[in-house]
This record gives C-alpha cells, sequence and structure tokens, in this order.
C-alpha cells in the first residue's frame, strides 16, 4: 500500500499537469474539420482583475466577467458588457493593435460569440495556438481551466457544454512578469500579450487520433517508424497508415493504451535543405482522415561534427524572433513567416534558431518546404527560479508541448533547453532533468542549449559548463566587439574540451540602417560590418565549429532598448531593419557563408 502511494507520488511528480477539463493538444490541427474561431473579439481591460475577484477579498468571483453576463433589468448593476466593449483581430498580440496597450502588462478579457451545430458521435476540442502568457478559459459561462505558457499549443473538450445555436468563449489573459514563470522577469524581448495564434473548435469523432509520429527510426535511413495514439484507452482499434508515393499501405491495431506502433523496411528520398522532399502521408481511423506532408532524414554527430543524411554538414544559420516583418508585432501569416525565411536564404543560410521560445508552427512548416533547418528552444532565458519545482514542471510542460507540435517536422534538427543560463549547481540539476526528458521524448535529433562564456583575461577561453555533459552539441553566445573590445577577436583562442561538434548560438552587435560613419563609431553600419568581419576571422580558427546563428535577422522590439534616435526600444543587432532594408554586414555574413 505504502509502495503505491509513493509510485501514484512519483507518477504525479513526473507528469505533465493538465487540468480536468484541458486535454493534450491534437497533433497537427491543420489537417484536422475545424471551424475557425479567429476574427473579431470584444476585449475589455481589467488593470487590477476585477472582473475575477470579488471585491476586495481576494476571492475568485463566480459571477465574474467569464461569465459573459447581461443585465436583467434596467436596475442590475454590471460595471463591464462584452457586447458594448471595443474589438480587435484575433490572433494578435495586443500591443500593437492600440497605442494605449504598447507597454500594457497584465489582463484582458476576450469574447468571441459564434454559431455551433453539434455532431452525434462527436467531440468539439477548442484549440489555442498559444496565449500568451497565462490565462483562464470560460465557455457558456462555465470555467474550462487554465493554462500557463506563452508559445505553446493546448485544448479543452468542450463536447458536454457546446450547444446549438450560439455559444460564447471567453478568456481572462494576463501577461505579467512573475518570477516563477518560463520566462522569467526580464527578457530582451517585447511581452507580446494576447491570443496570439489560431483559434479553432476542432470537430473529432469520439475516438480520434490524438497524435502521430512517422519518421525515421532511429540509426537508420531505410526503417520509418509510425506510432499513433487515440484521446482513449481503447484496444482493437484500426488505423491505416498510408505514404502512396513510397507504395506503404499498413494497418496498426490499438493495444489496451490506445496505442499502435510499427516500423517499415524502405527507401525514401532523403530530405535535406537541398532537395526538401516531402512526402503526402494519411492517417485513416475509420471515418477521420488526417493529411501530412512530412520528410525523412537523419541527423547525428560523430566527434565534432554533425551529419544530416550520414555526411558532414556546416549550419550556415541566423537567429530569429517570431516577430513580424514591416510591421511590429507577433507574426500572423505564413506569408509573414515566408518573407523572413527568405530573408534568411538571400543570406545564404540553411538554418535558423528559432529564439528564444517555440515560434508559430506556420514559420516551421514553411521552413521545411524551403529546406531551412531548425533549432527550436523553450524560453528557460537567463535567471530562472531553479529550486521551484512548480518552475520545472512548467518548463518540462513547455519542452514536451514544443517537441509533441512538431516531431513530424524532418527540418527540426536540434531541441534547445535554455539560453544563456548563469552556471550552479541548482541550474545543473533543472537542465539536466531537462536535457535528459527531451533525449526520452525524441531520441531522433539532437539535444543543445545557447551557453555562457567564462572569459579569461589571457586570451585563452576555456568554454567551461557543466551542462555539456547532457547535450549532444556545445553551444554559445559571445558577444566580441559589442560586450567586449572588438581588438581582442583575432587574438582570442578557444579551448573546448569536449569530443562534441560547436555551434556559435549568438554574435553581433547594434547598427541603425542609414547611419553611417567610422568603424569605431558604435550604432554606424560600418561599425556593425567591421564586427562581422572580426568575428568571422575568429569563428572560423575554432576547432570543431560545426555551426552559426549570429544575433540576429532583423531588429526586434524590446522594452530594454530605449536609446532615443537610435534604438526608439528596437534592439538593432538586426541584419535587416524591420522593414526589411539590408545592412552592410549582411553582406558579411552572406560572402562568408558563399564560401562554406
Ligand atoms: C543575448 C541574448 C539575446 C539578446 C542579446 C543582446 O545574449 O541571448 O536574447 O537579445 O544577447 O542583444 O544583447
Amino acid at each position: 500500500m505504502k509502495k503505491l502511494f509513493i509510485l501514484l507520488l512519483l507518477a504525479l511528480a513526473v507528469l505533465p499537469i493538465y487540468s480536468a477539463e484541458e486535454v493534450p493538444a491534437v497533433t497537427n490541427v491543420f489537417g484536422r474539420e475545424s471551424v475557425s474561431l479567429n476574427g473579431t473579439w470584444q476585449y475589455v481591460i481589467d488593470q487590477q482583475e476585477m472582473g475575477y475577484y470579488a471585491g476586495n477579498s481576494g476571492k475568485v468571483d463566480k459571477w465574474g466577467f467569464g461569465r459573459d453576463a447581461h443585465p436583467r433589468t434596467s436596475s442590475d448593476l454590471q460595471e463591464y458588457d462584452f457586447d458594448k466593449s471595443e474589438t480587435m483581430q484575433i490572433p494578435s498580440d495586443w500591443n500593437t493593435q492600440t497605442e494605449r496597450l504598447l507597454f500594457y502588462e497584465g489582463t484582458v478579457w476576450f469574447r468571441r460569440r459564434f454559431n455551433f451545430s453539434p455532431r452525434q458521435g462527436h467531440r468539439a476540442v477548442l484549440y489555442f495556438g498559444a496565449v500568451n502568457y497565462h490565462c483562464v478559459v470560460y465557455m457558456n459561462g462555465e470555467r474550462l481551466g487554465e493554462h500557463e505558457g506563452g508559445f505553446t499549443p493546448f485544448c479543452f473538450d468542450v463536447t458536454d457544454i457546446a450547444k446549438k445555436g450560439e455559444n460564447s468563449v471567453v478568456l481572462k489573459v494576463n501577461n505579467a512578469r512573475r518570477k516563477d514563470a518560463i520566462p522569467t522577469q526580464i527578457f530582451d524581448w517585447w511581452n507580446y500579450g494576447g491570443i496570439t495564434r489560431d483559434v479553432m473548435l476542432l470537430n473529432l469523432p469520439e475516438t480520434y487520433v490524438q497524435d502521430y509520429y512517422v519518421q525515421l527510426a532511429k540509426g537508420s535511413n531505410k526503417t520509418i517508424r509510425c506510432e499513433v495514439r487515440l484521446n482513449e484507452k481503447k484496444a482493437g482499434v484500426s488505423i491505416v497508415v498510408e505514404i502512396p508515393e513510397l507504395k506503404l499501405h499498413k494497418i496498426l491495431t490499438t493495444d489496451a493504451e490506445g496505442k499502435a506502433a510499427a516500423t517499415w523496411k524502405c527507401k525514401p528520398t532523403l530530405w535535406c535543405p537541398e532537395n526538401p522532399k516531402l512526402y503526402a502521408v494519411t492517417i485513416t481511423k475509420g471515418e477521420e482522415t488526417i493529411n501530412d506532408e512530412i520528410g525523412f532524414r537523419t541527423i547525428e554527430t560523430r566527434g565534432k561534427q554533425i551529419l544530416l543524411n550520414g555526411e558532414p554538414i556546416f549550419l550556415k544559420g541566423i537567429s530569429m524572433h517570431d516577430e513580424a516583418p514591416f510591421r511590429q508585432g507577433r507574426l500572423r501569416t505564413r506569408d509573414e513567416a515566408h518573407t523572413l525565411l527568405g530573408w534568411a536564404k538571400d543570406l545564404g543560410c540553411n538554418f535558423v534558431r528559432l529564439a528564444h521560445y517555440p515560434h508559430n508552427e506556420l514559420t516551421v512548416r514553411d521552413a521545411e518546404r524551403m529546406g531551412v533547418m531548425v533549432w527550436s528552444e523553450i524560453p528557460v532565458y537567463w535567471t530562472i527560479d531553479w529550486e521551484n519545482d512548480k518552475t520545472f514542471r512548467n518548463a518540462q510542460r513547455q519542452l514536451r508541448d514544443m517537441i509533441m507540435r512538431d516531431r513530424n517536422r524532418a527540418n527540426i534538427v536540434i531541441w534547445s533547453i535554455a539560453n544563456e543560463t548563469p552556471h550552479g549547481s541548482a541550474r545543473d540539476s533543472f537542465l539536466s532533468r531537462l536535457a535528459q526528458e527531451a533525449h526520452a521524448l525524441d531520441n531522433t535529433r539532437l539535444v543543445s542549449m545557447a551557453m555562457e562564456v567564462l572569459w579569461a583575461d589571457n586570451f585563452v577561453n576555456r568554454l567551461k559548463d557543466n551542462m555539456n555533459e547532457y547535450v549532444d552539441v556545445v553551444s554559445f553566445n559571445e558577444y566580441i566587439g559589442w560586450y567586449r573590445d572588438v581588438n581582442t577577436a583575432r587574438k582570442m583562442t578557444w579551448e573546448i574540451p569536449y569530443d562534441k561538434p560547436v555551434i556559435v548560438s549568438e554574435f553581433g552587435g547594434g547598427a541603425l540602417y542609414g547611419r553611417h560613419g567610422d568603424a569605431n563609431e558604435r550604432w554606424t553600419e560600418e561599425f556593425q560590418e567591421r564586427l562581422y568581419e572580426e568575428n568571422l576571422a575568429m569563428l572560423g580558427k575554432i576547432d570543431g565549429l560545426a555551426g552559426m546563428s549570429p544575433w540576429i535577422l532583423k531588429d526586434f522590439m524590446s522594452p530594454r532598448r530605449p536609446l532615443a534616435g537610435t534604438q526608439d526600444y528596437f534592439n538593432r543587432k538586426g541584419l535587416l531593419d524591420e522593414r526589411g532594408n539590408r545592412k552592410k554586414a549582411f553582406y558579411v555574413l552572406q560572402r562568408w557563408y558563399e564560401t562554406r
């Protein structure tokens, strides 16, 4: 009995938390039957959360805004009315939709009405691509649950709540920074709040395919492994997996866990940047058919090399934020993703580091079609509340949700568990558990993290970090020329005492597009140009350098960058400005990549 209790406690500690009504996010929502709930939503700004707490009691008010109520008589007191409130287009961040919310960090309520016709024997699942940062979700006045983490999808099964005719969904969204959150209180990007990615109502069968995985089996380029899981623990359900171009047609049968898995021998054309081959894949369970496009490739390391499909490859990369080109705000469409990735391709990249959190699924999918490899990261950034178990479970869940969403994408080659985290034993314990988790969830990709450099006075930098034991690729950020004297670059030597490939995950410096002057004058294009020349001359000499992702593709908004007339709340380390104008350093890196 005691043993059973301990086992139960252990299971609770290891499993990510889903509140009762929340269901695991469904893989490939774009391949499912759905109704979009994007579009016009009403919103109410609620700085003091008076729509959530009852008076000054600190207790959650069951008559709060979540009920989406209306006065019944003309004497009723009601201090909000979504019907009369302003509107906002969703998906979007609220900061760039109205000037008065640009710097706002707090609570905004959103409400959307829609018509629905329930279908017998079907499930209605409410899907959110991402809501930053914390939200409480209500439907037809009922509280469905809450979700924390601003960049990964989540779902609620609303079958029993959705009704024929008009329905209302309300969200309390809060993006206030918290010490125990992931990311924590300080970070160098705009804290875009709101319902920032697609909202859909999925129409799924009673028993549906919750997720699937179709990729090459570890260590082989001729064996495809397929795993399928239902939303229920139901045995004996047949699932047909087809890849017509490979003449593959297989019937899998689920076990008592509602899972089925199989491997097959075949010889797919392998996905690579020069030929990003994708195969149409169909998964059918009774009346449910899911279409996807999937590529096959292997990614592994051998000593200090990264091997793609068994051949050494240099990752010619650039870092990017999930921020739209030509306007400020979170990216919303495939066209916007395509523009950013097109700029990266013009630069000569075969790789992008999607910093510092999971980007829009549309970006990852577009990169896959364009032959661009991806580093995907969770926002374990700078200082985190390392000893807080709730914080760990939050990071663990974000990692898991990122991997589950994108593990069918051939272009993802690296899962990154952190960025620039100060050394320490509590950090080591936190991050090593995350690294192990990433490997356990997906053993077909590489795990890394962007590390900090411990600078030496004698220009001999030894890259030492206890976490190197847990990662497959040693990556580090260095800012010679920006936070350190540019003239030290050529004197630097690097000792990397690990038999692992090395990626320089960041280097760079700021320049205002169109500002010219001496190469010693900060913020000029010439300063940034020289910084790139000096860094590239130095980095080219690192033994085991297998790739890089300089900081950053385009200027991005950050409240940490207030210098008037120069930064104006933009981090200016972009090789392009926010309008897509190329700075001189763009061409330095482009030329360097041409020779690799
Ligand atoms: C870094 C961070 C990145 C910042 C960058 C900078 O090391 O990883 O998020 O934006 O430096 O511009 O200082």
